[in-house]
């Protein structure tokens, strides 16, 4: 391994934190380099299993450098609970690295992304309401507070008052809640700053080095292509970029030290919050499919929404992140179906479509064309090479290649590090 890219091909949830896990074990650094704390990644070590939302999943192994770079908002609360949470199960922290550059999460972002949610009633996104949306928004406005801008004491009580009035005034005139204290804001986040400190630094620099230095640079993808702002199903998307190419702007690296691209694919479709999702079981094979695969939101608890393998989505995955390899997930879950679909293009207007739609209007007429491979009822959990996984499974991932034109480089049949099969 070299540079690396993995990202979620779908709608988020694929796996990405046990293949970034994985991948891990043969990297010098892992880094972080969108979204935020909207993010839940369970990783299974052992007997133990971590759920993580802001530091990147190389956390677990003792030698790793883990980046939170400066594409990510950070909330700084969550930062100091995640920390504790891993001090208390043994997991040393001492390598995380932050970028100075990185936005903060401010309890008005929290605030406002609920009532927003709220207002939008039957339209709402379904967000993790982390305040990931009007963080970002922030950012865009060149109002955010960065980091460096809270390290700094008199520039932090600058740009909080400058935001507090703003926030304040939108608060209490728009939504006829009540706004947010100065005095507090100002002193919870003073301590803030002194658990961000010791780790703060210039982690573009930190990655690039290492890259020239010949290190191996493993970057965690959150959320899915589909989640993307641009090339998501807006605007039932995630408010940064979870594609490959994001990594160059949230980590502060060039396209040409980028070296692959893995899409981690689950063997199924899933989605959380609202939106279009041609390929939706709302029967109970779907029921199944959240059973099996214990289908809920790491983050928020949400039960997810659960379909089949969508090849449309997974076609134009391979296209928009370039994907020189995939990472199939969840494999075992299919196990005990009779007869499994894919969908292979999608039906609309009496037409058979191949692309994806951007136009959601579009996508919600869209219906799945599916091709049914049969199913296998061997438990495939043991599984540890190619060759041990009954034929029809491996004809069900020759499908998966076929209709991606990418070849599959890792094939997950378990939640744990073990379970896992590598292929050439
Ligand atoms: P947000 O909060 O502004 O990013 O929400 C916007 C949309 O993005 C979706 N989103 C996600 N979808 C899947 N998984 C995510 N992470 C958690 C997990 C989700 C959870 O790993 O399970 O616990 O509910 C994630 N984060 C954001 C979200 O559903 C909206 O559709
Ligand atoms: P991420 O957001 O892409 O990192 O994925 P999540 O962690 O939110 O959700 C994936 C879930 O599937 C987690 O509970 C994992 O432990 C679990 N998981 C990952 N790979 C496999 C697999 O191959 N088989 C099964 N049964 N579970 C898996
Ligand atoms: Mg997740």
């Amino acid at each position: 391994m070299t540079t690396v890219v993995l990202i979620g091909t779908q709608w988020g949830d694929e796996g990405k934190g046990k293949i970034t896990d994985f991948l891990a074990e043969k990297a010098d650094l892992v880094v972080r380099y969108q979204g935020g704390n909207n993010a839940g990644h369970t990783v299974v070590v052992g007997e133990n299993s971590f759920k993580l939302h802001l530091i990147p999943s190389g956390i677990l192994y003792p030698d790793k450098i883990c980046v939170i770079g400066n594409g990510v908002v950070i909330d700084p609360k969550v930062l100091k609970e995640e920390l504790e949470y891993l001090r208390e199960r043994g997991i040393a922290t001492d390598n995380l690295k932050i970028s100075l550059r990185a936005h903060l999460i401010m309890p008005y972002h929290k605030k406002l992304d609920e009532l927003e949610e709220e207002d939008k009633g039957e339209n709402k996104i379904g967000t993790t309401k982390r305040g990931i949306g009007p963080a970002y928004r922030d950012k865009a406005a060149r109002t955010g507070i960065r980091v460096c801008d809270l390290l700094d004491k008199e520039l932090f009580a600058e740009k909080l008052a400058l935001n507090l009035k703003e926030k304040n005034n939108l608060l209490e005139k728009i939504y006829g809640v009540e706004g947010f204290s100065y005095d507090e804001l100002y002193h919870e986040y003073l301590e803030y700053a002194e658990v961000i400190r010791p780790y703060a630094t210039d982690t573009s620099r930190l990655i690039n080095d290492a890259i020239e230095g010949g290190q191996k640079v493993l970057f965690e993808g959150a959320q899915g292509t589909l989640l993307d702002l641009d090339h998501g199903t807006y605007p039932y998307v995630t408010s940064s970029h979870p594609v490959a190419g994001a990594a160059c702007i949230g980590a502060g690296i060039g396209p040409t030290k980028i070296h692959k691209v893995i899409g981690v694919v689950k063997a199924y479709t899933t989605r959380v919050g609202s939106g279009p999702f041609p390929t939706e079981l709302l029967d109970e094979t779907g029921e199944f499919l959240r059973k099996q695969g214990y289908e809920f939101g790491t983050t928020t608890g949400r039960p997810r929404r659960c379909g089949w393998f969508d090849g449309v989505i997974a076609r134009y995955a391979a296209r928009v992140n370039g994907l020189s390899g995939l990472a199939v997930t969840k494999l075992d879950v299919l196990t005990g179906l009779e007869t499994i679909k894919v969908a292979v293009g999608y039906r609309f207007n009496g037409k058979v479509i191949n692309e994806f739609p951007a136009s959601l209007k579009e996508l919600s007429r869209c219906e799945p064309v599916y091709e049914e491979l049969p199913g296998w009822s061997e438990d495939i959990t043991g599984a540890r090479k190619l060759t041990d996984l009954p034929e029809n499974a491996r004809n069900y991932l020759r499908k998966i290649e076929e209709i991606t034109g990418v070849p599959i480089k890792i094939i997950s049949v378990g939640t744990r590090r073990d379970q896992t099969i590598i292929l050439d």
